[in-house]
């Protein structure tokens, strides 16, 4: 099914037209506005005048998180405050939030996007969906409950948290779609499992994941554990939160909703624009926002783009799953290591849960690299050469992947900390030194 399909199925053509008047006038909307912006622009010498069509974009200067931290909190709105109906904030690791502020017609927006985003999925105005992001000042509870009630949908808004709640409210009130972190479904799944309902009670079919990086092995975990079709949900709160992307049912890339949300890919050390197909930093222009419209945001993500056709209809264009944010990138003994690299290693090891932790740190000028990764219960054992051997199994995989080999540690089951929102996979001790 599919939610708008003049927008989604529209030609390349139609598209790149449309999002060039959209443009256009969003620059003149923030040049005359939002001071920060048209100071940028004069200083780069480009003038509203100068954007007619799409492919002007590359004349406008990027935006960075670093500019949302500067002009915390209101500084980069482009309309008053009286027009401001909702503030959301994302915590970065320090210091102040970076803060969006939505207009009712960005809200509007946000539950259209989100809207296409769910019936991709399959769900519809009969379906009851659990949402277990958290709700708050994080986008993902709110941004998911507008989706479902933009389907007509019922939604169920559990928010993060009490387990055992939700596996109860799951079964009794028959939630057909989940919406949540995969890290948290799996910790659900796990849930579902010890309390002791059977499987078929329940009727969960599909999952709405994202807020993290998550890969192919951990989908087919989460698909089997749960017995569910799970999707790739993709957002960020300063675009507008999660809505920006999803997958549909081919789970072949993450159509981005870019009549409202133009993306390029860059290079992530120079910003030169590079070609479909390749991997870069993820880079969007919101052009139908008015509450705090973004031009040229660097998202850090890595990821690259696809135009052709889906096999669904739609013509939007497809991102591939997101590899890692630049800032996640490890340089450990030289080699670039992603936490996502890891997992895909893990999922593919039958022994193993899909539980890991990599500790890095600096041991005489020199860096370690720990992976720590829980046993599935049934291989767990006393044994000491049978986890020699699956250690030895898993550094040679880890080694053939990444080009370094990690110190592998072998833990129990259910030993590694579980988040219930976004989880926490690495722990670089180097940082602090
Ligand atoms: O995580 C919004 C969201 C909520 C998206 C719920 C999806 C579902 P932020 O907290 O601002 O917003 O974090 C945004 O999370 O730049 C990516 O690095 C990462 N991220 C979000 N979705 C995905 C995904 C929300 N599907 C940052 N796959 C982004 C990989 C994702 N990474």
């Amino acid at each position: 099914m599919i939610w708008n399909e003049t927008m989604e199925c529209m030609s390349r053509e139609d598209m790149r037209k449309l999002q060039g008047i959209r443009l256009k006038r969003t620059v003149e909307r923030v040049y005359h506005n939002c001071e920060p912006y048209r100071k940028r622009m004069q200083e780069k010498g480009v003038a509203p005048s100068d954007i007619q069509t799409i492919e002007d974009i590359v004349k406008l200067p990027f935006t960075s998180k670093r500019d949302l931290r500067d002009y915390y909190p209101f500084g980069l709105l482009s309309t008053p405050m009286s027009e401001i109906v909702r503030l959301q904030a994302s915590s970065g690791t320090t210091g102040k939030p970076i803060v969006v502020g939505y207009t009712r017609n960005d809200l509007n927006i946000w539950g259209e996007v989100g809207a296409r985003c769910f019936t991709a999925y399959g769900l519809g105005k009969n379906d009851v969906v659990q949402v277990s992001y958290g709700y708050g000042l994080f986008t993902g509870g709110l941004g998911a409950h507008a989706a479902v009630e933009t389907i007509g949908g019922a939604v169920l808004p559990m928010s993060s948290g009490n387990t055992e709640k939700q596996i109860m409210l799951m079964h009794d009130f028959g939630a057909i779609g989940l919406a949540c972190t995969p890290s948290y479904a799996l910790y659900l799944a796990d849930a579902l499992l010890d309390s002791g309902i059977p499987r078929e009670e329940f009727k969960l079919k599909t999952g709405a994941f994202g807020a993290e990086p998550w890969t192919e092995g951990m989908r087919k975990e989460l698909q089997e554990k749960l017995g569910i079709k799970a999707y790739d949900l993709y957002g960020l709160t300063e675009i507008i939160g999660p809505g920006v992307g999803h997958e549909c049912e081919y789970q072949d890339g993450t159509h981005l909703c870019e009549d409202h949300f133009y993306p390029e890919i860059v290079d992530p050390v120079t910003g030169d624009p590079l070609p479909p197909g390749v991997t870069g930093e993820l880079v969007f222009s919101t052009i139908t926002k008015d509450g705090m419209p973004l031009l040229r945001f660097r998202t850090r993500d890595l990821t690259s783009l696809n135009y052709e056709t889906c096999r669904c209809g739609r013509t939007s264009v497809r991102m591939s799953r997101i590899l890692g944010r630049c800032d996640d990138m490890l340089i450990i003994r030289g080699v670039n290591v992603f936490p996502s690299q890891v997992e895909s290693v893990i999922c593919e090891i039958p022994q193993l849960e899909p539980h890991y932790l990599l500790i890095v740190d600096r041991v005489n000028n020199l860096d370690t690299f720990e992976v720590q990764v829980e046993v599935k219960d049934e291989f767990f054992s006393d044994e000491m050469s049978k986890m020699l051997e699956l250690k030895k199994l898993i550094n040679h995989r880890l080694q053939s992947v990444l080009g370094i080999s990690p110190d592998v540690k072998l833990v129990e089951p259910r030993s590694i900390g579980r988040s219930q929102g976004k989880a926490k996979r690495v722990i670089d001790k180097r940082i602090l030194k």
